[in-house]
């Protein structure tokens, strides 16, 4: 029952911006994943994504079957993590065309690029800068937008269906396979201009590209003398003896959803508001995009209370849809406890002492928390 309702949480927060973006779309088509370009639909009113915030590649299905086989070759060497958690979100993944639509003949693999992202969190009279993962955030354009600037600027034909993939494909795979991206030592996807911070989407659409995007999976060039990534994860996800990298000792699989995080992760591995940075923050292949970085703005001593107290008032409802942008008003309170345990965990890797000894101590008292 506790895995259940694991699972169920993590697939939530994972698919956050999906799914709050979904619930526009349920709202205006019955959830049908369905799209016809210009069939029926007026397109005017729909806003597209600009040309420099995203990049996509095309794929013939035919290729589908050598990247299964690709999967299933990593399984039978043993790679793939019997994890409960883990498996929840890869089991129900396979390169196959969609069942309710067999004429499928090509696949659209977005990069969408997103800005890493940090606030100002306001605690006992310091001011701490959190980072939170491009990943987290519910992205500024629905998945309507999405689907209409493939629409208009990919497909670019009337009369053509672009259904989104559902999350059953292996993004990654997906993206390096089909030239847009490069693998990182850490496992993580790469795009010129980008680095590593964007999100992956794919299509299925039943119209046949002319050109076929197609290669070996490959890792890239700053890779080759580069150690860093494997240095910085302090719990030793990523090794020199194997690429795949060990998903039972990545952090991202526990702090991003419900529950307790293991003991033997150490304090001083916690390093954002959910999920982890440090095998993509001194990336040199980062350099650019770490950088560009965007503030968004302040957590007042009021909110950062609030979520470390898991009060589900309205300053928690403020601070994580409008200023974090990591939830949606509907979601807010759900997804408070694991932002609450998180940013407890954060405090103490920079302040050296636990919340709760804060919170009891004579000092926490004489500031009023
Ligand atoms: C399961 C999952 C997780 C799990 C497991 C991670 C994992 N590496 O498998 C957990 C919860 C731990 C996780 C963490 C994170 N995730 Co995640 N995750 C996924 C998910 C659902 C599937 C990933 C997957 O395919 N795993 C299976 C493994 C076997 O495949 P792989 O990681 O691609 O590994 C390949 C290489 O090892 C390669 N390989 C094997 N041998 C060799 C040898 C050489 C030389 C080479 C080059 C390659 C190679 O084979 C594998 C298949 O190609 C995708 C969403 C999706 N639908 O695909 C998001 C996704 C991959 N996650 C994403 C992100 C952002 C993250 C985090 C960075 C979040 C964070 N900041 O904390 C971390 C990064 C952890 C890491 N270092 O990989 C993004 C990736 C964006 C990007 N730039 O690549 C995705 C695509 C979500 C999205 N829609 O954007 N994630
Ligand atoms: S830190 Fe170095 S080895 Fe790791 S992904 Fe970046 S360039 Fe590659
Ligand atoms: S996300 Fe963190 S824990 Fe996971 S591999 Fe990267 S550095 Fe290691």
């Amino acid at each position: 029952m506790h895995l259940i309702q694991i699972s169920i949480a993590s697939r939530f927060i994972r698919q956050r911006q999906n799914a709050c973006l979904l619930k526009i779309l349920e709202k205006e088509q019955d959830s049908s994943d369905m799209f016809m370009v210009d069939g029926g639909h007026s397109l005017a009113h729909l806003s597209l994504l600009q040309d420099d915030a995203f990049q996509y590649r095309t794929v013939s299905v035919e290729h589908l079957q050598d990247m299964q086989d690709y999967m299933d070759a990593l399984r039978r060497k043993g790679l793939f993590s019997t994890n409960s958690v883990f498996r929840s979100y890869v089991d129900n993944k396979s390169f196959k065309v969609p069942q309710d639509f067999p004429d499928a003949k090509s696949i659209i693999v977005v990069a969408v690029y997103v800005p890493l992202a940090s606030v100002n969190v306001h605690y006992q009279n310091q001011i701490h800068k959190i980072l939170i993962p491009p990943n987290y955030r519910v992205q500024d354009f629905t998945t309507e937008q999405l689907r209409t600037t493939i629409a208009k600027k990919v497909v670019t034909q009337n009369g053509y269906r672009i259904e989104g993939s559902r999350n059953r494909l292996f993004l990654k795979h997906l993206a390096v396979r089909s030239g847009l991206a490069e693998y990182g030592r850490n496992n993580i996807c790469y795009v010129k201009g980008m680095g590593s911070m964007l999100s992956l989407y794919a299509f299925f659409t039943d119209y046949a590209f002319k050109e076929d995007h197609w290669r070996e999976v490959c890792m890239m060039e700053f890779c080759r003398s580069c150690r860093i990534c494997i240095n910085e994860c302090l719990t030793h996800a990523i090794s020199d003896g194997r690429f795949v990298i060990d998903v039972e000792r990545c952090v991202s699989l526990y702090n991003e959803i419900v529950g307790e995080i293991p003991g033997w992760i150490p304090v001083r591995a916690h390093n954002a508001l959910i999920g982890c940075l440090r095998c993509q923050l001194r990336c040199p292949a980062n350099k650019e995009v770490v950088s560009r970085a965007v503030e968004l703005g302040n957590l007042t001593e009021s909110e950062t209370s609030s979520i470390l107290e898991c009060a589900g008032n309205d300053d928690v409802v403020i601070a994580l849809c409008e200023k974090l942008k990591v939830s949606t008003p509907e979601a807010a309170r759900n997804d408070l406890p694991v932002f609450s345990r998180n940013l407890k965990m954060l405090l103490e890797a920079i302040q050296g002492h636990a919340y709760d000894k804060v919170r009891n101590s004579p000092a926490a008292s004489q500031s009023g928390h």
